[in-house]
């Protein structure tokens, strides 16, 4: 399809002008500011002890003067000590995962819901789709924001949407053939695992009627976006986002595939170096900062993503005048990402160390096998787990399996190794061993 012929969701603000949307950017940057000193105690202490007061913030050239929020923070505050608004004023929550056992919460107003699907109706368009599309949405609904935020884009553009959640690949197929499916919203990895299994039930692409696929949630490849598009008949996007922000649409490629489109208009992206925290120029790698200016429910500025990328201000051939981030290249802390969940080794230790009594060896092996993410747990037999280890190694690894399970509620696999197997490091321990290649 050529591109001309792609509508955009919002012709005025894709493709606004930069001197107008800094006047944008400014006024709502500055209307965010005050509102969170005025109404989050915590960020409030924050910015005092940088001896800073609202009426400091008067531009986007201020923003760094700002102190940033982490994850740490979201866990220090848990669940609602972020929220800029009263409960009652908050229509939705969701949450994710934290390095510990404690979820991040986010919570959304009536309005924040309507930003979030206009910015993923605006990606969804970017794509190429419309209200004549049949959008299966196989993103996880629930807690996970993939399922809804795709969900609430898809029925703003007006199109048909099947809300098919995860799981039941022949169900899946079947639905995307008999019903005529022509966008496919799910992670990448799974796209390319429905890709291959369409021969198990007998079906080819020419079965399918896909046009576009709206891939996001985790990392992925241009090889990986090629194999995709070749095995499925359709041109695959890639879409951003976490939920500490938004959810997904927080940015997207458009059909020029030369960087993911920012919604500077809603979020407003730094890189920093990850050392120093100093922001770097365009076109250099960092981590990922967000700070969100038009949100109500949780606003929050200068939020560490610890996702590494670089940015860049120059004007796409798109037309939009929105920033465009660089597919990601990796994480500056040990998240990994397993068929779409967020997954912290941490959260496999505490698992650990409560049910084999004190931290074990352990080792976890992440593999891609056809085209779906796998992890093992290997732990070591140690005194405390000698006993159940002679009941029946079986029994604990089931245990054991059930407990990481419902932690992390993703499969996986448990085996108890002979003791010292586990090669020892002398620096840090290697915990995880990832053996995908995208
Ligand atoms: O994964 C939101 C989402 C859902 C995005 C559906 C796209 C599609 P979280 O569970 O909070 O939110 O995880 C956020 O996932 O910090 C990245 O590390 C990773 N991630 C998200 N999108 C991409 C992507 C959702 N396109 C974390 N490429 C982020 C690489 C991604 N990594």
């Amino acid at each position: 399809m050529s591109y001309l012929n792609r509508p955009y969701w919002n012709r005025a603000i894709e493709t606004i002008s930069r001197d107008e949307l800094t006047v944008i950017q400014n006024q709502r940057l500055r209307s965010t500011v005050e509102k969170i000193y005025s109404r989050v105690p915590y960020y409030r202490s924050k910015m005092q002890e940088k001896g800073l007061l609202p009426a400091d913030i008067k531009t986007v050239e201020d923003l760094k003067n700002l102190p940033f929020v982490t994850k740490q923070d979201l866990r220090d505050t848990y669940p609602y000590g972020l929220f800029a608004e009263p409960l009652d004023a908050i229509s939705r929550i969701h949450a994710s995962s934290g390095t510990t056992g404690k979820q991040t919460v986010v919570g959304y107003t009536k309005r924040d819901l309507d930003l979030w699907s206009e910015c993923m109706a605006r990606c969804l368009m970017m794509a190429g789709a419309d209200h004549t599309d049949i959008v299966q949405v196989c993103y996880g609904y629930g807690l996970f924001t993939g399922g809804l935020g795709a969900h609430g884009g898809a029925e703003l553009i007006g199109a048909s949407v099947i809300p098919a959640s995860t799981g039941n690949t022949r169900r899946q197929l079947t639905m995307m053939k008999d019903f005529g499916s022509t966008v496919l919203c799910c992670t990448p990895s799974y796209a390319l695992y429905m890709g291959d299994s369409l021969k198990d039930y007998g079906m080819t692409k020419k079965d399918l009627k896909l046009k576009f696929g709206v891939f996001g949630a985790e990392p992925w490849s241009v090889n990986m976006r090629h194999e995709i598009e070749d095995r499925l008949g359709l041109e695959a996007f890639d879409i951003y986002g976490l939920s500490e922000i938004m959810g997904p649409s927080v940015s997207q490629d458009c059909p020029y595939h030369a960087g993911l489109h920012v919604w500077e208009d809603a979020f407003l992206p730094e890189i920093v170096d990850t050392e120093t925290f100093e922001p770097v120029p365009d076109g250099v790698l960092g981590e990922l900062v967000f700070t969100t200016i038009d949100k109500e429910g949780m606003p929050l500025i200068r939020y560490r993503t610890r996702d590494i990328a670089s940015i860049t201000h120059e004007k796409c051939e798109c037309g939009r005048v929105h920033a465009r981030m660089s597919k990601l290249s990796g994480r500056s802390d040990d998240m990994l990402i397993i068929r779409g969940v967020n997954v912290f080794p941490s959260q496999i230790e505490s698992v650990l160390l409560e049910e084999a009594g004190a931290a074990p060896h352990y080792q976890i092996i992440v593999d891609r096998i056809n085209n779906l993410d796998t992890m093992t747990v290997e732990i070591e037999v140690s005194e405390n787990l000698f006993s159940d280890y002679v009941k029946g190694m079986e029994v604990t690894e089931n245990r054991i399996r059930a407990m990481i399970e419902s932690v992390l509620g993703i499969s996986c696999k448990v085996r108890l190794v002979e003791p010292k197997s586990i090669p020892r490091s002398e620096g840090k321990a290697k915990r995880v061993i990832d053996k995908r290649v995208l």
